[in-house]
């Protein structure tokens, strides 16, 4: 590691003590700029990693409710605006128990550069709160909701900061904060996005992170004169990532043998096709029960407590959380001839695992490139809310597709400028960072 490297690390690390996942996502970035920051000492001189990664706003808040049983509960409420240089805050939120600041700086800073990639106009956000919506009733999660918003919506607008879903925030909590929104502040604009097709939302939004880092496989493999046809292919999650990564795989000839959700996974050696994706999708949607209840239903292997990373497969879609595949899953995977890993959660590879991926040569797609689809059409859902219009599927599909295609090519440009051929980490943090670096030049010491 280079002596700017070290140097930086260790005031990162100092400034954000207990944010492991923070400093994780911080280094990888800053790991890949370090040959940039070479080329271009105006980026050293203006303190501008300095400055990145600091959030411009951090707000932090009480949200009290009250249970079925009447009890007062309380949970805390976050939003981090990292950064609007291009555009205004935009990112998810995520409700889970195990959401603390570290984990939301991760996501926010993350959110700056895939959003850059994007090729939209959007800066980054990202928000949530420890609240569990597992087991809770419909009503609770309702008024969970709305004390959330009741302070929330204040730093919101459709020019300011637009949130949108992420883990156990889904259709039914964006309804209810939309809903909260619009009546606080008497306005109905397009503050959120994967919002119901009725009330402003996109067709294929729900869909677009599976298909999106699909997309990104299919570009990847591209490179090699291969494509996903007959390929055997392990995901992880059950939840929105996965069902669409899994339809759009199948569709494009591949064969999805797992699923998983944190109590285990199951393996399906005959294929996870479109009438199982729709028990699946009735199971976690509707149901809202656990996966192994497919493997009950069709008498297939359930791994209890286990990651599906052990499965012999050609591709990985890892779809559930960060950190899910480490580096004994890593190995286990290149040890079984998985040569293909396209991200569709957000740094769900530690930095042994991304280290052996690299090293092997694989075709590795980080999150920032490969679950960018899922940004990228909240921000076709924007345009479309500003035009008061709204696009059909084709249309849509067919420019979230193009958006990945440029997504790749932007990867594989930076790769070649700085002679780090097949390093898609690389590529997709150089070239995240350029529009946001030279935005923050050209509007000064904000
Ligand atoms: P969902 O809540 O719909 O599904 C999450 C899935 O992952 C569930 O099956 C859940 O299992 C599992 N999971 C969550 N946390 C853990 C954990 N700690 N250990 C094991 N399994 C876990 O979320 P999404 O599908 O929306 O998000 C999945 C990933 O994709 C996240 O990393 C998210 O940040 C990323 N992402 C999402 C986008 C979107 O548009 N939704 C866009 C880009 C990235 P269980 O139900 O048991 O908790
Ligand atoms: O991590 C992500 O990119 C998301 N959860 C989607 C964010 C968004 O604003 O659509």
């Amino acid at each position: 590691m280079s002596d700017f490297v070290n140097s930086f690390m260790e005031m990162v690390r100092a400034k954000n003590p207990a944010q492991p996942e923070f400093i994780q996502a911080v280094q990888e970035v800053i790991e890949s700029l370090a040959p940039v920051m070479d080329r271009h000492p105006e980026y050293k001189e203006m303190k501008l990693l300095e400055r990145m990664v600091i959030p411009e706003r951090i707000i932090i808040f009480r949200v009290p409710w009250l249970d079925d049983d009447g009890t007062p509960q309380v949970n805390t409420g976050y939003r981090i605006e990292f950064n609007s240089a291009i555009g205004p805050y935009k990112g998810g939120l995520r409700f889970h128990p195990t959401v603390d600041l570290g984990i939301l700086k991760f996501l926010g800073f993350e959110q700056v550069y895939k959003n850059s990639l994007t090729t939209l106009p959007m800066g980054g956000g990202k928000g949530g709160s420890d609240f569990d919506p597992k087991g809770k009733s419909d009503n609770e999660v309702m008024k969970f909701c709305q004390s959330f918003m009741s302070e929330l919506f204040r730093h919101l607008g459709p020019n300011t900061d637009i949130p949108a879903g992420d883990i156990g925030v889904g259709g039914r909590e964006i309804g209810y904060m939309f809903g909260t929104y619009k009546k606080l502040a008497n306005e109905f604009t397009g503050v959120f996005t994967g919002k119901g097709r009725s009330w402003g939302g996109s067709l294929i939004r729900p869909e677009a992170t599976g298909y999106g880092a699909t997309y990104f496989a299919r570009e990847m493999l591209k490179t090699r004169n291969d494509s996903l046809e007959g390929k055997i292919c392990t995901v992880s999650g059950s939840g929105n990532v996965a069902q669409f990564c899994t339809e759009k795989v199948t569709q494009l000839g591949g064969k999805v043998v797992t699923l998983s959700d944190s109590s285990g996974s199951i393996h399906d050696p005959d294929g996870i096709d479109a009438k199982k994706l729709a028990f699946v999708m009735d199971l976690k949607n509707v149901k809202r029960g656990r996966i192994k209840e497919y493997a009950d239903k069709y008498g297939c292997e359930y791994l209890e407590g286990k990651r599906p990373w052990g499965v012999k497969c050609d591709c990985a879609f890892p779809s559930a959380t960060q950190n899910e595949i480490d580096a004994n899953d890593a190995k286990a995977l290149l040890d079984n001839g998985c040569f293909v890993v396209s991200e569709g959660a957000n740094m769900p590879s530690t930095p042994d695992a991304v280290e052996l991926f690299l090293k092997a040569g694989i075709l590795f797609g980080p999150g920032k490139a490969a679950n960018a689809g899922g940004v990228a059409t909240s921000g076709l859902e924007m345009s479309q809310n500003s035009i008061r219009l709204s696009w059909t599927r084709e249309e849509v599909d067919e420019k979230l597709d193009g958006i990945m295609v440029a997504i790749h090519d932007q990867c594989v440009s930076a790769m070649n400028e700085y002679d780090l051929k097949g390093n898609y980490v690389a590529g997709a943090n150089i070239a995240g960072f350029k529009k946001v670096a030279d935005a923050m030049i050209a509007q000064g010491l904000v």
